[in-house]
């Protein structure tokens, strides 16, 4: 019994690590716009992995605000809440409250039924840049990483990455930083977010979600973080809709490279 338990892990695993060595979109981040765009490019019929350095993805949705546990999603938001079948409270002036724990649940439940594959406890180092194109990630364990051991990294190639890794804009960075490129950004480069303007942070989220780089896209907070636009705290309206536009950006690069 205990080898059928260890064989039947082991073999399942590696199946679908291998199977996603070739990628349609690697999504870097499992917070809510990574969740999202996840979803809708596995709906859409694309081969997508989400990778997430921590044990449990996504990212800043779980806690609400300050820990308690709601959030807030504006009414034009409300047809993805819809379709992600999460259930919700109408508050007031346009506005409604999910619990936190469930619609995150919930995104993730929805996002690999779609047929999104998550691998937790990935770093994702680097990315694959070849001929002014972005074109893979460059994985490693965490614990690896936490411990500093020096332990090579695994590649998986995609046609299209997406930097959702919220406040940090790491792959972004990473980018920027190791091939001294040019981002469309307004400084070409990493600008650095801004402090809070909530209905100002939700509409630029919208207009910097975006390709910033041939192969790389930006979403959620990483996309008002490179592009130095507003906080906005708690209401994840802005996420969702982040997530929902980039899916149809990448898939849009997806089909055009096919
Ligand atoms: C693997 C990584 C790496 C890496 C980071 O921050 P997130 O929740 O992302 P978003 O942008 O979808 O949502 C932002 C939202 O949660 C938020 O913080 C808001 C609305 N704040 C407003 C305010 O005013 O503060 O999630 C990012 C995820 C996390 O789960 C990280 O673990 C993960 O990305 N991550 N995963 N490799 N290099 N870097």
């Amino acid at each position: 019994m205990e080898t059928l338990i260890s064989r039947g892990i082991i073999e399942s695993y590696f199946g679908k690590l291998s199977d996603c060595l070739n990628l349609d979109a690697a999504i870097v981040g499992g917070g809510p716009s990574g969740i999202v765009a996840a979803y809708y490019l596995a709906k859409a019929g694309h081969k997508v992995a989400l990778l997430d350095r921590k044990l449990s993805p996504g990212g800043g949705m779980w806690g609400g605000a300050m820990m308690f546990n709601d959030i807030v999603v504006q009414e034009e938001a409300m047809p993805i809440v819809e379709e992600l079948q999460l259930s919700y409270r109408p508050y007031r002036e346009g506005t409604y409250i999910v619990d936190s724990v469930h619609a995150t649940a919930g995104l993730l439940y929805q996002a690999t039924k779609a047929g999104a594959v998550i691998f937790n406890c990935y770093s994702v180092e680097d990315v694959v840049y070849k001929q002014g194109r972005v074109g893979g990630v460059v994985v490693n364990w965490t614990p690896v990483l936490r411990e500093g051991l020096h332990v090579d990294p695994l590649t998986l190639l995609s046609k299209t990455v997406l930097d959702a890794t919220g406040h940090d804009c790491e792959i972004a960075r990473t980018v920027a930083r190791k091939n001294g490129v040019r981002l469309d950004t307004p400084t070409g480069g990493v600008v650095g977010e801004m402090s809070m303007d909530a209905a100002e942070g939700e509409r630029s989220t919208i207009d910097n979600t975006k390709e910033i780089y041939p192969g790389l896209f930006v979403s959620g907070m990483a996309a008002n973080g490179v592009s130095g636009s507003f906080r906005m705290g708690p209401i994840f309206g802005g996420m969702l809709m982040s997530g929902k536009k980039v899916a149809e950006l990448m898939s849009a690069s997806i089909r055009q490279q096919q």
